[in-house]
């Protein structure tokens, strides 16, 4: 973490702020054991996650990109809020401030973690929401938790085969890897179909992938509450910055004379030599960090 200087002068900040808006991705989730996008944890078995997120690669391939998905389902599924989400949650319950998380994670464990539901903005949607492929279908189911979706997406919970990690360990040659489970192949009729659509149209997760435009709504209430008034402070929660619109929220807060926190693993040390202006950096587990560096607005957890 910063020098203890730094960490005061953050909480002044922090306690005369007004208006705070919370810039969350995926490295808030690592401490509740979900992996991260870039780097070495974004991958499944041998394909980069972000490969995945795209239409072009449902469009290719529907049963290796739903193969990923009812991975991702099952695994927030276990999953459990850790102290970062609580944090934040207790951020959006306080009197006195105004408020907003952007998140742009599809676990669902912000949610899950009691964050009041007003101010909380899932840009990229939620992998427990489904709707429908066809152009002519409105169908959206929202909070389905089945797991598995279809009979042929059972046994997607393990990356690896358990069977081949458990003789490798017993054989006590670290040299042997666990094997991949095999990817199925599978056919649209075994994915999930829309239940409205006469074609038995394929359903898709509804998170927002590489190229397609963000909810309409959501967007305009977050572009509202950073246009509206001058946001005081911008806490930028576990991401790379690296996707369009989410970064350009920093720009723009920044831009206006506001203050910006960062909470990361890994953070230039630029900021964490105190050389930008108006910036914080917190270098370490964002679950562990934001109860203790919030502590004077959100009380002990
Ligand atoms: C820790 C930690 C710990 C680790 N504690 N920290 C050129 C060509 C084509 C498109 C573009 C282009 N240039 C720009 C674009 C736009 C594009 C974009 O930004 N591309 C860039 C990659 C260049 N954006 C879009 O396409 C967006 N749509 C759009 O712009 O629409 C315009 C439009 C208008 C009208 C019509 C049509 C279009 C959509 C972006 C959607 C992003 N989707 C994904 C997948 C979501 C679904 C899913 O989850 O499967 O969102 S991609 C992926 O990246 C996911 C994430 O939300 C997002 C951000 O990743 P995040 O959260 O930052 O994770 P990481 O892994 O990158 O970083 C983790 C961080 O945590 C690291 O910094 C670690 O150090 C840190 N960390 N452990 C704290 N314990």
């Amino acid at each position: 973490m910063n020098s203890g200087k730094s960490l005061k002068e953050f909480q002044e900040k922090l306690t005369t702020s007004r208006r705070i808006v919370a810039l969350v991705g995926a490295g808030l989730s690592v401490s509740s054991g979900l992996p991260t996008f870039r780097g070495s944890q974004g991958l499944w078995k041998n394909f980069n996650m972000i490969d995945l997120a795209t239409p072009d690669a449902f469009y290719i391939d529907p049963g290796l990109v739903w193969q990923f998905y009812s991975w991702r389902r099952y695994n927030a599924l276990q999953a459990r809020p850790n102290k970062g989400h609580v944090a934040l949650a207790k951020l959006s319950e306080l009197d006195g401030i105004e408020y907003i998380t952007i998140s742009q994670n599809v676990d669902g464990l912000q949610r899950r973690a009691g964050h009041n539901k007003d101010n909380l903005y899932e840009i990229h949607g939620s992998i427990f929401e489904l709707r429908c492929t066809s152009f002519m279908c409105n169908f959206v189911a929202k909070d389905n938790f089945k797991h598995p979706l279809t009979p042929a997406l059972q046994g997607t919970e393990q990356e690896y085969d358990v069977k081949s990690r458990k003789r490798s360990l017993h054989e006590e040659d670290a040299s042997i890897s666990p094997q991949f489970k095999p990817i199925k192949e599978l056919s649209e009729e075994e994915l999930p179909q829309c239940p409205v659509c006469k074609d038995g149209s394929l359903l898709r997760p509804g998170v927002v992938w590489f190229g397609e435009p963000l909810p309409l709504g959501p967007i305009d209430q977050v572009d509202n509450f950073i246009e509206d008034e001058d946001v005081d402070l911008v806490l930028v929660i576990g991401t790379s910055g690296t996707v369009y619109p989410a970064n350009s929220y920093v720009d723009r807060i920044r831009a206006k004379g506001g203050s910006v926190a960062v909470f990361n693993t890994d953070i230039d040390q630029e900021i964490l030599d105190g050389k930008v202006s108006k910036t914080w950096g917190f270098k370490g587990d964002a679950a562990v960090l934001l109860p203790l560096t919030l502590k004077p607005l959100i009380g002990e957890l």
